[in-house]
């Protein structure tokens, strides 16, 4: 059977796509290579920060509006609860990139906002010791998605509306010929009208031909147990003058709070050759890192698990046509930070898949960008 649309993987990305495709009625085939929400790729991890006041760039805030009116409606309509907005706190030196890009963002775009001094942070999150020099801008329409239950509710919703999902089937490779793609995997070669590539950290394997400079590094996320009651508290990111920007999420699994280092480099790595367990004392520099700058979350380990960023040089995701091929539409290169923009990254690629364009500002997340020479 040919089909209108094939997405090749089905994490957070491509369960979007999946769905908003099969929401405008294409006929689709989605697969995947693993199970649905599986914690192989990147897609995984009980929580994911979402937050508006974007330190990466205000280019990304129009972007981050739609995709909580997406989460929400997804929300509604698959009836999981997908959105826990609890705040986030960005802690840092007033001229760091975190603080002064948050800032900014929040300022270009009128998002409401709260810039702390470091008294005004201890008086409202005792358990926190923000240093003399350092600031903070609070968010309160901040906060955490659930991966696992995002993933499984575009999944569902796609295949309520007649996308066949096919999981355990990994695509080995493509093609695009004349008016047609083809996908094969070791059981089939599927043909479809358009071709969604939204591969995670498999995407340096099935683009290898765009050449774009990606780089898939190991990551470990940590949940840890309060060694004493923190009181309640927001999503926290901080900028230490002294060390790497790391984060805690209050998501509450088993009573810990989820941390991890955010730009501090991992081994580089490939889905094959990623070391899955982690070692106890690999918490021992974030356990350090929070004993210092929020004492109550640096208690023992509860649950560690390696997941992959694939980074591109400048942080920016890649989402776009193919450059060679304009039936088949990319997605790649989420940088650490592109779980929150699932749902709006699927209304994009179904754009960019049904119509050839989207009406969505996207210009900063060319590919081009990374494999031309610069002028
Ligand atoms: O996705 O916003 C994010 C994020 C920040 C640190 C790690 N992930």
């Amino acid at each position: 059977m040919a089909y209108d649309a094939i997405v090749v993987g089905l994490g957070g990305m491509g369960s979007a796509a999946a769905f908003h495709l099969a929401r405008r009625g294409l006929g689709v085939l989605g697969l995947e290579r693993f199970g649905a929400a599986h914690e192989m790729g990147s897609s995984h991890g009980r929580s994911r920060i979402i937050r508006q006041a974007y330190f990466e760039g205000p280019e990304y805030v129009p972007l981050l509006l739609r995709a909580y009116e997406l989460w929400e409606e997804l929300e509604r309509e698959s009836g999981r609860e997908l959105l826990a907005l609890t705040g986030a706190l960005m802690v840092g030196g007033p001229e760091g990139e975190l603080v002064a890009g948050s800032l900014r963002s929040a300022r270009e775009h009128g998002l409401p906002h709260e810039l702390l001094e470091a008294r005004q942070v201890r008086e409202r999150f005792p358990a926190l010791r923000p240093s003399a020099g350092e600031v903070a801008l609070y968010e309160e329409r901040a906060g955490f998605l659930r991966p696992e239950e995002c993933v499984r509710a575009h999944l569902e919703l796609a295949s309520g509306r007649g996308a066949e999902l096919r999981f355990g089937e990994p695509a080995i490779s493509w093609r695009a010929c004349g008016e047609r793609v083809e996908v094969r995997t070791a059981a089939a070669r599927y043909e479809a009208g358009r071709l969604v590539i939204s591969a995670g950290p498999w995407a340096p394997q099935l683009l290898a031909e765009l050449g774009l400079p990606l780089r898939v590094e190991r990551r470990v996320m940590f949940w840890l147990g309060p060694a004493e009651d923190p009181g309640r508290l927001p999503v926290l990111l901080w900028e230490p003058e002294d060390g790497e920007l790391f984060y805690a999420v209050p998501d509450g699994w088993r009573g810990g709070v989820k941390a991890a280092f955010h730009h501090a480099g991992g081994a580089p790595c490939t889905p094959e050759t990623l070391q899955r367990e982690v070692r106890e004392e690999e918490a021992s520099s974030l356990r350090e890192r929070l004993a210092r700058h929020a004492p109550p979350l640096a208690g023992r380990l509860l649950d560690a698990r390696a997941c992959m960023y694939t980074l591109t040089p400048d942080g920016h995701f890649v989402i776009s046509a193919h450059p060679r091929h304009p039936r088949v539409a990319i997605a790649c290169g989420f940088s650490g930070h592109g779980f929150k923009f699932a749902s709006v990254v699927g209304e994009i690629l179904a754009d960019l898949t049904a119509g050839g364009s989207t009406r969505h500002p996207i210009g900063l997340f060319s590919p081009e960008r990374l494999t031309e020479p610069a002028r």
